[in-house]
């Protein structure tokens, strides 16, 4: 069957509110589509990224009340609305909470893939509708110096991790055997202003700014030497929306494939509001702290370090996109230092304007 032109496609986008959800939602509204965004509860969610969707896609944009767990309705929406692409962006992704509810997670971010692909089929589109599951590096698990591509073994370590691993497994099994169009990004950290505020790039940014503006006192992190692959979510969205557009369906790793730090991060973000910190006390612990080393706020603590927030166990992995890169023409353009600046300006603007 022909794909029909760009301009003339329906897409569904499960997860449509989050910060990936709303960039992809744009992306897809830009190049013509009908895009139906599906939100367990669209109708009361009064997420700042939704708010702007509407405006921008006024009349090709539906959104819809919709779990991905509740087979139904979504192979009732998939037989009504027909889409050519489904992107599932559904997920419980926190990788803290996953520890704190692992079986929500395996339900959602494990099972919630299951039961969307096998929806296609019901709905007798499993030969026409493409899929592009929005995986993880967690799946890869354990800590690597060597970056990691699609065939690194996965080893995951996180009940996150592990339910990641389910739907990455159900979408090779669905592509491989049942023959449909299917196919797993496994993403690394990608950030941006949008990103929800209990993400630690996000934290970071609204916290320095507040303390900037004498709102707060203290950031208080876990593990400041965790090294994180971090690149802006608006490019890895786009890889998403081109892995859909191949010949042939395949998995690829979307990634910076360089590794930083918490802590560069959190000195990086200072740096952006003119503030400058050196660290004190034993060199990754709960007794280590930034002080502020200039101006007015001289000799000031403004990080401390709490165990709270420490992750029983850490997988530091790095991405290697080579075949991203050559297969789909892809490439990352914002640096890490670009991607900050872009976060604290933007948390600065929202502060500087709230009452
Ligand atoms: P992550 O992102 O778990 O990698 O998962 P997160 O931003 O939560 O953590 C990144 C690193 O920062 C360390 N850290 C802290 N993290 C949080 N949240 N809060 C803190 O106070 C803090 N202090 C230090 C963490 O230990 C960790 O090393 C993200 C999610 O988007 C997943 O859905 C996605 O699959 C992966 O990235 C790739």
């Amino acid at each position: 069957m022909t794909v029909p032109s760009v301009e003339r496609r329906t897409a569904v986008i499960t997860g449509v509110s989050g910060q990936d959800g709303s960039y992809l939602a744009e992306l897809l509204l830009d190049k013509g589509y009908i895009v139906h965004g599906l939100s367990r509860n669209a109708a009361s969610c009064s997420s700042p990224n939704l708010a702007s969707l509407m405006a921008v896609g006024a009349g090709r944009l539906f959104l819809h009340s919709c779990d991905v767990m509740d087979h139904t309705s979504v192979c009732s929406l998939l037989r009504r609305v027909r889409p050519q692409e489904v992107y599932n962006l559904a997920a419980q992704s926190h990788v803290a909470m996953s520890y704190k509810q692992p079986e929500l997670t395996a339900a959602v971010s494990g099972l919630g893939v299951v039961n969307l692909l096998e929806a296609i089929q019901e709905a007798g589109l499993g030969d026409t509708t493409r899929f592009f599951e929005a995986s993880s590096c967690e799946i890869f698990g354990r800590a690597s110096r060597a970056p990691v591509d699609e065939n690194s073994a996965k080893h995951p370590q996180t009940p996150y991790g592990k339910a990641k691993l389910l739907g990455y497994l159900a979408v090779k099994h669905y592509r491989e055997a049942c023959g449909m169009y299917a196919c797993s990004g496994i993403l690394f950290n990608h950030e941006s202003p949008r990103r929800g505020k209990s993400f630690v790039t996000r934290k970071i940014t609204m916290a320095v700014v507040n303390i900037k503006l004498g709102k707060e006192e203290r950031l208080s992190l876990g593990n400041l030497d965790a090294q994180r692959d971090w690149g802006h979510a608006r490019e890895y969205v786009y890889c998403m929306w081109l892995m859909l557009q191949q010949q042939i369906p395949a998995d690829y790793v979307i990634g910076s494939g360089v590794n930083t730090s918490v802590r560069q991060f959190v000195e990086m973000a200072f740096e952006r509001v003119g503030m400058s910190i050196w660290w004190e006390g034993s060199s990754n612990g709960v007794g280590n702290h930034g002080i502020i080393n200039r101006g007015s706020h001289m000799g000031k603590t403004v990080v401390t370090v709490c165990i709270d927030f420490f992750r029983p166990i850490e997988g530091e992995m790095v991405a290697d996109t080579s075949k991203a890169c050559t297969e789909l023409g892809w490439q990352r353009t914002t640096s890490l230092r670009q991607l900050v600046n872009e976060m604290v300006d933007h948390d600065m603007a929202l502060a500087s304007t709230a009452v």
